[in-house]
C-alpha cells in the first residue's frame, strides 16, 4: 500500500493574542502583554502552507476556532447580551476574557494524535482529540476539534475520531506534539513513539507542568489498536521539561527512519534508542541523528526551535529536507550545526526556513503549526470539505485574512465587543470557503 504524509496546519485565528498564558512555555511568558498582528499571523501561515503544496507535498488545512468563547464564560456565570458580557469579564477579569479569547488552536500538533490505517489493528485512520487539560485555555478545545475532524474524516469506514481522553489529571494529553511515527513506507506498519513527561502513579515536583502522562499514552496505544511489539513509549527528559520544552516535539522530531533529536531530550536516551531498534526489527534500520549538548545546549534548542522543524520526504529529493523556524538561522549554534548538519551525508540533505514569527512568540515554530496525517489515495480521495490547498485556496484564504484579520492586537483590545462581531463574520465566511457546513461553529447554530 503506499501512502503519503498529509500536514494540517492550524490557521491562526483572528484573536491572536500574547496573553502570557502557557506555564513553562519560555516564549508565551516573554511575550505577555505584547502587541500581535493577526493579520501577519495569519498571512505567515498560509504561505508556509502554501510553499509545502509548491513542493509537491499534501497539504490541509484545519479551521481555527470561535473566540472568545462565550459559552465558556456563560458557564462561569456571566450573563447578558454578548456584548455587554465581553465588556463585563473585560472589566473584571481579563484573564478569563484571555482565557476565552487565545487562538491557540493554531497549534495543530496539539490537536489530536493520529495513528495511521497501517498501524490501526482495524485498518482505519484513528484520531484522539487531545484534551489539552494541563491550560485553562487549551482545555476548551477539544469539542472543537473533534467536530472539525470529525467533518474532514468523516467516512467512517476509513477514519476513525473518537472522543477526547477524560478530563483527569491522570490522562492529561497534548496531542501528535508527543507522537514521532517511524517506518519504511508510509504505508508499511512502523513504530509509534509516544512521549509522556509524567507518571500519574508517582508526584511529580518539576518547576514547570509535565503535561503528556504515561497514562494517556497507554490509553491512547489501546483505543487505536496499536501493536504492542511497534509501540514505544518513553518519557521526555526532566531536564529538557525544566529548559522549556514543554512538549517532546521541542527537542525531536522524525519522519520515515529518522529520529532527530537532542542528547538530552529523553530522561534514558541509550534505553528509548534500544526500544526502538527492537520495535523496528525485521520492518527497518532507524538512522538516528542526535544533537550532542556541546553543539547545541538546551538552551540554544529551545530558544532557536531547531527540533521544531518540519522534517519532510520532498518528492524528488533524495535526503529529507528540515524546514526550520528562521530563528534557527539566527542563533550562532543552531546555524553552525545546520551547515555542518548538510554537509555531512547523514539522512538530512538539506535545511530551509519558514518565517512563522508571530506563533514563535507565542512557542509555536513550523511543527506545532501541523498535524501530520498518513494518508493512503483512496483515503486521501475520502476526505471531506474543500480543506486541500490548491493555488485557489491559497488566493482565497489570503484574501479572507486580508479582508477580516486586525493588523495589531493587544491584549486590553480583547474586552472590544467589535472583535466578537469581526471574528464570527469572518468565520462565517470561511465555513464557505473550506466547505464545512453552515452550523460548524457554536455560534452559527444560536
Ligand atoms: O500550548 N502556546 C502554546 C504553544 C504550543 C506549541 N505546540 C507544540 N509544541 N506542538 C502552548 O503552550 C501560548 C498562548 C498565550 O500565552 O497567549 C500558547 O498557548
Amino acid at each position: 500500500m503506499t501512502a503519503i504524509e498529509a500536514n494540517f496546519d492550524g490557521l491562526v485565528g483572528p484573536t491572536h493574542n500574547y496573553g502570557g498564558l502557557s506555564e513553562g512555555n519560555l516564549a508565551s511568558a516573554r511575550s505577555e502583554g505584547l502587541a500581535s498582528s493577526p493579520r501577519e499571523a495569519v498571512l505567515e501561515g498560509i504561505a508556509k502552507m502554501k510553499a509545502l503544496a509548491d513542493l509537491g507535498l499534501v497539504q490541509g488545512v484545519m479551521p481555527p476556532h470561535e473566540r472568545p468563547f462565550l459559552p465558556l464564560l456563560k458557564t462561569l456565570g456571566f450573563s447578558g447580551s454578548d456584548a455587554a458580557i465581553i465588556e463585563q469579564v473585560g472589566r473584571e477579569a481579563p484573564h478569563l476574557l484571555r482565557r476565552a479569547s487565545s487562538a491557540s488552536a493554531m497549534w495543530a500538533a496539539n490537536a489530536a494524535m493520529v495513528s495511521p490505517s497501517a498501524d490501526s489493528g482495524d485498518g482505519r485512520v484513528h484520531f484522539s482529540p487531545a484534551n489539552l487539560m494541563t491550560t485553562g485555555h487549551r482545555a476548551i478545545e477539544a469539542p472543537q476539534t473533534r467536530r472539525a475532524l470529525a467533518r474532514i474524516f468523516a467516512d467512517s469506514e476509513r477514519f476513525c475520531v473518537h472522543d477526547p481522553l477524560p478530563y483527569q489529571s491522570d490522562f492529561a494529553d497534548e496531542g501528535a506534539a508527543n507522537h514521532v511515527r517511524l517506518c519504511e513506507n508510509h504505508g508499511a506498519a512502523g513504530v509509534e513513539l509516544l512521549v509522556w513527561g509524567r507518571d500519574a502513579a508517582t508526584s511529580y515536583d518539576g518547576r514547570f507542568p509535565a503535561r503528556q502522562t504515561r497514562q494517556s499514552c497507554e490509553a491512547i496505544a489501546r483505543r487505536h489498536r496499536l501493536d504492542p511489539a511497534r509501540t514505544v513509549l518513553v518519557q521526555q527528559a526532566r531536564t529538557a521539561i525544566e529548559a522549556g520544552a514543554f512538549h517532546n516535539d521541542v527537542v525531536c522530531v522524525g519522519t520515515g527512519t529518522c529520529l532527530f533529536y537532542h542528547e538530552q531530550a529523553f530522561e534514558d536516551r541509550d534505553g528509548a534508542l534500544a526500544a526502538i531498534r527492537q520495535a523496528a526489527e525485521g520492518l527497518f534500520e532507524p538512522a538516528f541523528v542526535e544533537v550532542p549538548a556541546s553543539e547545541v545546549s538546551l538552551d540554544d534548542a529551545i530558544t532557536s526551535y531547531l527540533f521544531n522543524s518540519q522534517l519532510l520526504q520532498i518528492p524528488g529529493e533524495d535526503r529529507l529536507v528540515l524546514l526550520a523556524p528562521e530563528e534557527t538561522r539566527e542563533n550562532a549554534a543552531t546555524r553552525a550545526y545546520c551547515d555542518r548538519l548538510v554537509a555531512g551525508n547523514g539522512p538530512i540533505g538539506a535545511v530551509r526556513f519558514a518565517s512563522v514569527r508571530q506563533s514563535m512568540r507565542n512557542g509555536g515554530g513550523p511543527a506545532c503549526l501541523r498535524l501530520r496525517v498518513v494518508l493512503t489515495d483512496a483515503e486521501r480521495h475520502a476526505l471531506s470539505g474543500n480543506v486541500l490547498m490548491t493555488p485557489a485556496l491559497f488566493e482565497a484564504l489570503n484574501a479572507w485574512g486580508n479582508k477580516h484579520y486586525r493588523d495589531t492586537l493587544l491584549p486590553a483590545d480583547l474586552a472590544d465587543p467589535n472583535l466578537l462581531v469581526e471574528s464570527r463574520e469572518a468565520l462565517d465566511a470561511l465555513t464557505a470557503l473550506l466547505g464545512l457546513g453552515a452550523d460548524f461553529y457554536p455560534f452559527q447554530r444560536g
